[in-house]
């Protein structure tokens, strides 16, 4: 049987292949027969300039049904999907191509000016470029091809993509995924879940990373329905579409925009059958008030990019706030002490995990998968947590240095390093602060370097926008003689955090 991902969504297409796949803003829908053509003829072009199976293809573009469509064409053609969030700048995405070395790059057209230099001088000869209405060379290049492809045979232990997630030394890894990594996990969830015949999916996810692409996109491919599909988060709009669907999946910041909304009620809600939050803790008193406005209880789900989803509240049955509920069936999860030996019920440790859905490690950086993993196989999440007595997880902290802003992972060694390449700064420590839309904030402590000019917080701030993306740049910058740290010469983060949350990221 063919291990490829897209077989196993086509074996699931509707039987009427008309039937849409997505809803569009615009009133316009695309149906399974249409996205099944258009992969086939990206699918087809990719081979036809000698790309072969198991060729890297970096795409950053912005979400547009074509995006989606392109995604489906490398999984068919057997290529391994590269997605970058469209926010990174030239040096980030620098990092990122060179150390995948893809065939082919598919990016926006704005990026062209910086692009197209940087591609050449890696050697990289496929340059597409595709924007978020369909224009651009990757679609004029392939009308020609025909709407007919066999999807390459490939092994469940086959790539099917490669995901990067910043790390604790500011050096970005690429989480390899196999098409059984996916597979397994979407087939879990979409049962789990209690996918039906007549759902419909409100999409307003990012299709950069796993929780749009690979939790919401693949259970509607696997349930062959359509979804409502956005270009962005937008709280009235969603509210509009809950009216007419069944679905919706978030990140925690949705939730707390979407009850700021008077049209947030029980009766805007009533067709829907199923809110689910994550990729960042979901606060008890939102899912309280979600309940109190609309009667529907979240369902509150774990997971990371190296793993796809690990524990899930149930579909029936006690939905736990402040818990993310029991491991997924085929899932091992388990909490273990420092000399990793599992805890008692109740205890916090770390959680360590195991099972078809977890990643085999990361793209050449064989010293780093040894170091994630433990003898027995299991990855080291760098969550902490603790297992209740039939089994539901609360996760209670990081023991890795990471900020989660509105959905989005930002390590702090990262920016640090950026901050402190500026002529002005003599160091700097970047923190996470209670924020009260993205749930936490990036600021960061300066101590200005004698000598180095001005240092000023709208300078440094300035200075970062073009090399980071958006998200990752501090919203404060406070200014220090010195930076506290303890004995051992380690900065004293919490004390910076007590410090300033007071003042808070907010100017
Ligand atoms: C935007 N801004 C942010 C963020 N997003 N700042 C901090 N954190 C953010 N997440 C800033 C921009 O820099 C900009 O500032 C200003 O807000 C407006 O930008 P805009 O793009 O208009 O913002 P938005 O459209 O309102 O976006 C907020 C958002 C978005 C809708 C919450 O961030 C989002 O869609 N987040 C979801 C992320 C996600 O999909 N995560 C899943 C990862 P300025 O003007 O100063 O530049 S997968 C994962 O984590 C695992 C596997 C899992 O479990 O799911
Ligand atoms: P990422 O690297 O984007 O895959 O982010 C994964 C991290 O997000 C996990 O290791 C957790 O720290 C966090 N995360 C995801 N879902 C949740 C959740 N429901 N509650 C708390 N943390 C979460």
């Amino acid at each position: 049987m063919n291990g490829n991902l897209y077989a196993l969504f086509e074996s699931r297409f509707p039987a009427d292949r008309d039937q849409a796949l997505l809803m569009l803003e615009s009133g316009a829908s695309l149906s399974y027969a249409e996205a099944d053509a258009g992969s086939a003829r990206i699918a087809a072009h990719f081979r036809d300039r000698g790309l072969d199976p198991g060729d890297r293809v970096a795409v950053q573009v912005e979400k547009s049904p074509e995006a989606l469509v392109l995604y489906l064409a490398c999984l068919r053609a057997g290529l391994v999907y590269l997605p970058l969030n469209s926010a990174y700048q030239e040096a980030e995405v620098r990092y990122f191509l060179e150390n995948a070395e893809p065939r082919a790059v598919v990016a926006q057209p704005r990026s062209m000016p910086w692009l197209e230099p940087l591609a050449s001088g890696l050697g990289i000869a496929n340059l597409f470029s595709l924007d978020d209405r369909g224009g651009g060379t990757l679609l004029e290049a392939s009308r020609g091809a025909p709407g007919r492809f066999e999807t390459v045979e490939r092994s469940g232990d086959d790539l099917a993509a490669i995901l990067y997630t910043s790390g604790t030394t500011g050096r970005s890894k690429g989480a390899m995924l196999s098409h059984r990594n996916l597979a397994s996990n979407v087939l879990v969830l979409h049962r789990l879940w209690g996918f039906r015949p007549d759902d419909v999916l409100v999409h307003m996810l990012p299709l950069f990373h796993v929780h749009g692409l690979f939790v919401a996109c693949h259970c509607v491919l696997l349930n062959g329905t359509a979804m409502r599909f956005h270009r962005k988060f937008d709280a009235v709009q969603a509210i509009a579409d809950f009216g007419r669907s069944t679905v919706f999946m978030g990140v925690p910041t949705f939730y707390g925009r979407l009850l700021g909304e008077h049209g947030l009620t029980r009766e805007a809600c009533v067709s829907m059958r199923l809110f689910v939050s994550g990729s960042a803790p979901l606060l008890a008193e939102t899912h309280a008030q979600f309940e109190r406005r609309t009667g529907q209880r979240i369902l509150e789900r774990y997971g990371m990019t190296e793993t796809g989803m690990l524990t899930s509240n149930p579909l029936d049955g006690e939905r736990r706030a402040g818990s993310v509920g029991p491991a997924l069936p085929g899932t091992d999860v388990r909490v273990v002490g420092d000399d990793g030996r599992p805890c008692a019920p109740g205890t916090i440790g770390q959680v360590i995990v195991r099972g078809d859905n977890v990643f085999s490690g990361y793209w050449r950086m064989p010293d780093k998968t040894r170091e994630e993993f433990t003898a027995d196989g299991f990855f080291r999440t760098g969550d902490m947590g603790s297992l209740s007595t039939d089994g539901f997880l609360s996760i209670v902290g990081r023991s890795k240095d990471l900020i989660i802003s509105g959905g989005y992972n930002v390590y702090p060694k990262e920016i640090e390093l950026a901050i402190d390449e500026l002529e002005c700064v003599q160091e700097s420590a970047v923190v996470g602060v209670a924020h009260p839309d993205f749930g936490e904030a990036v600021i960061a402590v300066v101590v200005p370097r004698r000598g180095g000019g001005v240092a000023s917080e709208a300078g440094i701030i300035g200075a970062l926008k073009g090399r980071l993306a958006n998200f990752k740049v501090p919203k404060r910058v406070y200014f220090l003689d010195e930076l506290p740290r303890n004995a051992m010469g380690k900065v004293q983060k919490n004390i910076l955090r007590e410090r300033f949350a007071p003042e808070g990221a907010k100017r």
